[in-house]
């Protein structure tokens, strides 16, 4: 975003909490972080000579190449001059004389600005349950996604792992094979997909980057931003042999898209369950103690409507003698006491605690901005029964102000970079049509955004998604109302949806 508002000759300034670029890359080392989206597709597209010059060595990239790419991005495009680091934003207020918003951080420091664009992430407030006891506790904790610098050594110790979702489950592996001991605590299992992570040789580079262009814009069109081969039909549709086939050589593929393959394993419960089975046999073959196999397959809610984890190892890692699987679905973590955490009348004695236990997602950040709008309503005051915004891009009453991948957006359930870099094009092109007409403020108007939420709910009424208590819910904060985030139209149907907004000269903004 900076660097495109520079490019098109805006005066604009980043404030970042972090000492570094980086984001979700920079807060999450954590043992065995890395993305489930292809590499060479994570990245960005706006240069074809950054593209040309990053080589990724690995299909699946990890997090430490991931941040060094991103660094090397702010450094080659000079960005950070006009990023102030260490810099937490805890207020944002809009002036309504002035049509401009002031923005103070955490440093004492207050700046005015015509517009301000959020580009905080979408699973950025790191949650850590409050059990009881934990201030008691005589070993260290962690969070995945406050991970320390300078990494942690595991050795000789004991940890407990709290969370099974995509961080615990990419942790799991790697602090089994470090530590003396690892017990993981899992309330909910998910379904994962093996990542077939694998190094990626200079002709498979040359390959993917002879269709580059061609693809990326594919990308750009498709349902989460990335590509998959899909079947044409239902695999209800399937004599058993078609469908068996097609299940392993999905799973072979491995990697997030493995329910894109299934067009409506996500809508029709009955194909969901078809691969839910699958998945469930695979993890019975991979993990010698049924009793174990038993508790890591998921039985409440279908594959899919949680997010899909993707894994290295993750199952086998139960077949270890250092590893013990508690189940807390059931019967809670009761207490933390000093020596570890009491589950039932066993207290399982730990060194250190690592809670993978995810994030207030999506509204999150936004709220801990501080942000007060029109006639003094604060931004958490009006999303209080759930996010409401016009694309998930603005919402009325907060004028002037833009949200990267806000809710109500595709986002989460995509390829993140494509969705960004929609989305900065998007708002860039907006502010220099405001700027070519001399405006001074813009709001979305609240009838838009009623019919786009409506729009985002009916949407996600229409899959399976409602159907599981997850994090695009709301449904692992207390408190937090349960609606459905993200919006689930797809990449592609959301970028018309935008580009005809534009077009036809913004008929959901009112502009002065
Ligand atoms: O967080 P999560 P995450 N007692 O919310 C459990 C992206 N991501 O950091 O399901 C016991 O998914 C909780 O249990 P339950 C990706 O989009 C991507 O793992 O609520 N357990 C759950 O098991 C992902 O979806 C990548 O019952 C407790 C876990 O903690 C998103 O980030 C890698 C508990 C939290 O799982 C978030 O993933 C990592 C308690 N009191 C993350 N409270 C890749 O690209 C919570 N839990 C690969």
């Amino acid at each position: 975003m900076l660097h495109e508002l520079r490019r098109r000759g805006f005066s604009s300034h980043v404030f970042e909490a972090g000492t570094d670029v980086g984001g979700t890359w920079y807060w999450n080392r954590y043992p065995g972080a890395r993305c489930d989206v292809e590499s060479l597709f994570y990245s960005y597209s706006f240069s074809p000579e950054l593209t040309k010059e990053w080589v990724w060595t690995e299909r699946y990239p990890a997090q430490p190449e991931i941040l060094a790419y991103l660094q090397h991005v702010a450094d080659r495009f000079d960005l950070r001059r006009d990023i102030s680091f260490s810099t937490r934003v805890d207020s944002v207020v809009f002036d309504e004389a002035s049509h401009r918003w002031q923005v103070s951080t955490e440093t004492g420091r207050t700046v005015t600005a015509r517009y301000v664009v959020t580009a905080v992430g979408c699973l950025s407030s790191a949650q850590t349950p409050a059990i009881p006891g934990l201030d008691s506790f005589r070993g260290a904790t962690y969070h995945t996604g406050q991970w320390p610098k300078e990494g942690v050594d595991f050795t000789g110790k004991r940890v407990g792992l709290i969370g099974t979702g995509s961080s615990g489950i990419q942790a799991t592996p790697v602090i089994a094979e470090q530590a003396d001991r690892l017990t993981v605590f899992q309330r909910t299992p998910s379904f994962s997909v093996p990542a077939h992570n694998h190094p990626l040789s200079p002709e498979t580079i040359a390959a993917a980057m002879e269709r580059y262009d061609e693809v990326r814009e594919q990308m750009r069109h498709s349902p989460g931003g990335t590509l998959i081969d899909a079947a044409d039909k239902s695999l209800l549709e399937m004599p058993d042999d078609e469908r068996r086939e097609l299940l392993e050589r999905a799973w072979k593929t491995g990697g997030a898209g493995f329910v894109g393959t299934f067009p409506d394993a996500l809508v029709n419960r009955e194909a969901n369950k078809v691969v839910a089975d699958f998945v469930a046999d695979k993890i019975r073959s991979i993990v010698n103690d049924p009793a174990v196999a038993d508790r890591l397959i998921p039985s409440t809610y279908p594959i899919g409507a949680k997010r899909i984890c993707v894994d290295t190892d993750y199952y086998a890692t139960f077949n270890r003698d250092n590893v013990e699987l508690v189940d807390v679905g059931a019967e809670p973590i009761q207490e933390i006491v000093p020596q570890g955490l009491k589950v039932g009348d066993r207290i399982h004695e730990v060194d250190a605690i690592v809670f993978a236990t995810g994030y207030d997602a999506m509204t999150g950040s936004l709220a801990r901005l501080g942000i007060v709008g029109v006639d003094g309503v604060r931004l958490t005051d009006k999303w209080a029964a759930g996010p409401e915004t016009y694309l998930g891009v603005a919402t009325s009453g907060f004028p002037n102000l833009f949200m990267l991948t806000g809710p109500g957006s595709p986002s989460v359930l995509s390829n993140m970079v494509v969705s960004i870099e929609q989305h900065v094009d998007w708002v860039a092109d907006f502010l220099d049509r405001l700027r070519s007409e001399g405006a001074v403020r813009v709001e979305a108007d609240r009838v838009a955004e009623t019919e786009w939420v409506a729009h985002v709910n009916e949407v996600a009424n229409h899959t399976l998604y409602p159907q599981a208590n997850s994090w695009y819910l709301g449904a692992n904060v207390p408190g937090k109302p349960r609606i459905f985030m993200p919006y689930a139209g797809g990449v592609g149907a959301y970028r018309e949806r935008c580009d005809a907004e534009a077009s036809r000269d913004y008929p959901g903004f009112h502009r002065k």
